[in-house]
């Protein structure tokens, strides 16, 4: 990429089509002032802020949507889905959770016409949610059929020699991931094979949730939101940024809640190269509880920080139906992709 195209100016200006990676992308941002191509006539800057149609753009955007289909993954189903692996019980008594997790690189369309190639555990980004009880004993068969050495890390308590650092598994090879889940609370795993950056950034990341033994209070909806980048230059920098890592997903396909229900979301920051991420609800407040790990939330507001591998769980509920942006509050994320909408049914 030309250096004084930063990263910063890279989607205003079109990047995709800039770059020559776009095929079928068509690029909504019309918001660039400074960088357009010049123009006899200025043009108020303001007029600008429209999207084809003539409408006002409340958020710069992508036209058309990417291929799920082909990616095998969506992310509205990655919001829901919760694998609670093969269970069965021990002989003492104990629930065992067995998964079997294939590091597999994956070439993924993260923007219409704009491919990835990602690496994947199990083909998806983020991973699988791993989810169970404390005090469940969770064994993971962990195959890498990539081209490089990888591993799974996984946030939580447990041996040394399950922590997923000093056993690069090779490639072909596998290992047997076994410990028992505790403490209770939002956790992650990831590769831990260096350069670490790039392990994680292309993909090798899922969440880990470990409930209490007595439960949660009863939601009406709970959602697993992975925070991440996308850098399709591999330049170390970021271009797009998103949650469940297709950017401005959620914009296209608003999450749809049920008024006065009971929303939890187990929210992960995995982004690498930039320091810090937020979540920020529109026209609402939420509890806060962080690494959900309390049953006391730490707070009530509206904006939460995270750096790097920092989670937690918000707990909130709407008490009017209608649409409501959720977004960074790093808004620079949000005008590249980390954006979304609440649809809440009365
Ligand atoms: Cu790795």
């Amino acid at each position: 990429m030309n250096e004084s195209v930063t990263r910063r100016k890279f989607f205003q200006i079109g990047g995709a089509t800039a770059l020559g990676l776009a095929g079928t992308a068509a690029l909504v941002n019309a918001c660039a002032p400074g960088v357009s191509a010049p123009s006899p006539t200025p043009v108020p800057a303001h007029t600008q802020h429209v999207g084809p149609n003539g409408d006002a753009l409340f958020m710069p955007g992508f036209v058309g949507e990417v291929d799920h289909a082909a990616n095998g993954f969506n992310p509205s189903d990655i919001l829901t889905d919760f694998d609670y692996g093969k269970v069965s019980t021990l002989p003492n008594g104990q629930t065992l959770r067995e998964y079997r997790i294939n590091a597999v690189t994956k070439v993924v369309e993260v923007a219409p016409g704009i491919l990835y190639e990602a690496w994947t555990y199990n083909g998806r980004v983020p991973g699988p949610t791993i989810r169970c009880t404390e005090g469940d004993r969770i064994r993971i068969e962990f195959v890498n059929g990539t081209e490089h050495a990888h591993s799974m890390h996984f946030h939580g308590v447990h041996h040394a020699n399950m922590d997923g650092v000093y056993e690069p598994v090779p490639v072909g090879g596998k290992f047997v991931y076994e410990f028992d889940a505790e403490p209770f609370g939002v956790h992650q795993y990831h590769c831990h094979v260096f350069p670490l950056a790039e392990h994680i950034s292309r993909g090798l990341y899922g969440a880990f949730i470990v409930d209490p033994k007595d439960g949660w209070a009863k939601a009406e909806h709970e959602f697993v939101m992975v925070q991440n980048g996308v850098d399709i230059d591999f330049d170390g920098g970021n271009d797009f940024y998103a949650v469940n890592f297709i950017p401005f997903h959620f914009d296209k396909n608003p999450i749809m809640l049920k008024k006065d229900g009971l929303v939890r979301i187990f929210l992960i920051n995995m982004l690498e190269f930039d320091l810090v991420n937020s979540f920020h609800i529109h026209a609402n407040f939420f509890n806060y509880y962080p690494t959900g790990t309390s049953r006391t939330p730490s707070e009530y507001t509206d904006t939460i920080v995270q750096g790097q591998a920092q989670r937690g769980m918000l707990e909130f509920r709407y008490k009017y139906p209608g649409k409501y942006m959720f977004h960074a509050h790093v808004t620079e994320f949000a005008e590249l992709g980390w954006t979304g909408v609440f649809q809440v049914e009365g």
